[in-house]
């Protein structure tokens, strides 16, 4: 084999190695994020919880770190979702009002309102 030969083999190595960079940039392009491609990431999810007649619409909610949980009041009574541990709360949540929280691996899970103590929910958090 002469120093010439390997060159070329070299050259069109690279040509190849060019064309697959080339192709696996065109995949980005085309808007695919390869996070999210990856099976083993989920997009976090924007969770809904109304509150009416004097309960949590959803008992036991599963969510995941990242993800966010909106309560919507829709009693005419002022409601609030607040851990039990009170490591976290919403502020008070008159008719129509809604109160957003991120979700972390640590985030306390049961949860009650502090006006009436019998309307109990808790979070499941999975994932993460
Ligand atoms: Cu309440």
């Amino acid at each position: 084999m002469t120093i010439a030969s390997i060159i070329k083999r070299w050259a069109s190595l690279s040509v190849l190695l060019l064309v697959i960079a080339s192709l696996l940039s065109g995949c980005n392009a085309t808007g695919i994020n390869n996070a999210y491609a990856d099976d083993s990431v989920v997009a976090p999810t924007a969770h809904v919880v109304d509150i009416k007649d004097f309960k949590f619409s959803q008992a036991l909610l599963n969510v995941k770190p990242g993800d966010s949980i909106t309560w919507t009041n829709l009693d005419i009574a002022p409601h609030t979702a607040t851990a039990v541990d009170k490591s976290w709360t919403s502020p008070e949540l008159k008719t129509g009002e809604s109160y957003t929280m991120q979700v972390s691996a640590d985030t306390s899970t049961a949860y009650f309102c502090i006006y009436h103590p019998s309307m109990v929910a808790a979070l499941e958090i999975v994932g993460g």
